[in-house]
């Protein structure tokens, strides 16, 4: 691939608005206020991450770096977003991994069962993007609430577990009639507030449990961290990140989807200005979606390779286009790396040798069933779902 423009040396990210900025503030409050934004500080349950690598927008909302992600396939676990919904439970549900008990519901030999005794019944790995239904509020135009996340509320992990049909049936089966897995989270509900108005408690297809989700204690060759819901958490490959339950407590089957108001009202795809509602899409299934991660800023003139991660979520990823003129025309990239399975994100690679002048690069995936990213992604009220390769796309300058 060859790009063409004016003779310039560097490449700078949205140089407009840059100098714009420095010229407001001057260099001086430059710097400080990129060293205060660098400086922000690690909240204490997850002061064993790397800061260089994160965006702290609250205790807990954290993002990776879109510059983070590099081509090796696998978001290392100090480098990985966090989100809760709830403040997480004390060091204390980790004092005894193997002691944690989860209670089991509509099978057929209904009980509780410890983390040391599911480790018993089976062990499967999954490669799987981990993902907010928010990744991506940030380029929304309207105003929808919640952190403004742009590219870095997700993250590909090694997630080791016990799968959930190896537990069914070692308790007799699902229970007729259950349509549904809900699974309840192990945080302490503040006192004085009805627990369903704040329970992280979510309910997924039970067909689609039984195929596809693990109750994993692994993430990345670790014991699951506490932030990341050790020491158990439910993994639904292909399904946004809050029907990945952290620290379980109870699994049922359920006939319904449960009334907690995460469920009822929360995480559902509605016109901007509607209320929530239980016949809106529920926010389960992700979609093909890609994005760059490099160059991002200060490239050389000449021979750059412009990387990036695609995967098809519910759905294998097969290919990634890159176009570096915001649409364009486009140009096949390579994957790079071993294929993780149909759940993983994958890194491409286009290599370009590019001449001085202004460029809008992006990418575009295309899932193992044909279906294309979008190119823009329609308002949702709370700005879910974004997967649109325009305003994916990054302007850079060589400058
Ligand atoms: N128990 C519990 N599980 C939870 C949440 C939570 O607040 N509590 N947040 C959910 C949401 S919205 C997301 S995006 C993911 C975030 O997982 P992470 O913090 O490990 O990245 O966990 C999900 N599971
Ligand atoms: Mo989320």
């Amino acid at each position: 691939m060859q790009m063409t423009g004016i003779r310039r040396r560097h490449f700078l990210v949205g140089a407009a608005g840059t100098a714009g900025a420095i010229a407001a503030i001057g260099v001086e409050g430059l710097r400080s206020t990129a060293f205060a934004q660098d400086s922000t500080p690690l909240p204490d349950y997850v002061s064993w991450k790397d800061p260089d690598k994160l965006i702290v927008h609250s205790e807990q909302t954290l993002e990776t770096k879109r510059g983070a992600i590099g081509t090796s396939g696998i978001t290392p676990n100090d480098e990985f977003y966090i989100r809760n919904n709830l403040p997480p439970p004390g060091e204390d549900v980790v004092s005894d991994r193997d002691a944690w008990e989860v209670s089991f519901e509509g099978v057929s030999n209904p009980r509780t069962m410890t983390v040391g005794e599911l480790k018993t019944l089976g062990i499967e790995t999954v490669a799987t993007v981990l993902q907010c239904s928010g990744n991506g509020r940030g380029f929304f135009e309207h105003e929808a609430s919640g952190s403004p996340w742009t590219v870095g509320a997700a993250g590909n992990a090694l997630w080791s577990g016990v799968p959930v049909r190896a537990v069914v049936d070692a308790l007799g089966g699902v229970e007729d009639g259950r349509e549904f897995m809900t699974s309840t989270g192990g945080e302490t509900i503040p006192e004085g507030i009805d627990p369903k108005t704040v329970v992280v408690e979510r309910s997924i297809p039970a067909e689609y449990a039984t195929e596809n989700a693990i109750l994993a204690w692994e993430m990345n060759g670790e014991p699951i961290p506490r932030a990341h819901g050790g020491p158990l958490r439910v993994v639904t490959p292909g399904y946004y990140g809050i029907n990945n339950i952290k620290y379980v407590k109870k699994i049922a089957f359920t006939e319904t989807e449960t009334d907690a108001t995460i469920q009822a009202s929360g995480y559902r795809i509605r016109p901007v200005g509607v209320d929530g509602a239980p016949d809106q899409p529920s926010m389960w299934e992700m979609k093909v979606k890609s994005w760059v991660t490099h160059p991002l800023m200060d490239a050389e003139t000449g021979r750059v390779q412009i990387y990036g991660v695609a995967f098809g979520g519910i759905n294998a990823v097969e290919a990634v286009e890159v176009s570096i003129d915001g649409g364009e025309t486009w140009e096949q990239a390579r994957f790079v790396g071993p294929d993780l399975g149909r759940f993983a994100w994958r890194p491409f690679v286009l290599a370009a040798d590019i001449e001085p002048g202004t460029y809008t690069i992006t990418s575009r995936a295309t899932d193992s069933e044909g279906r294309v990213q979008e190119e823009v992604t329609e308002p949702n009220h709370r700005g879910y779902d974004y997967s649109g390769w325009r305003a994916l796309a990054v302007d850079v300058t060589v400058a």
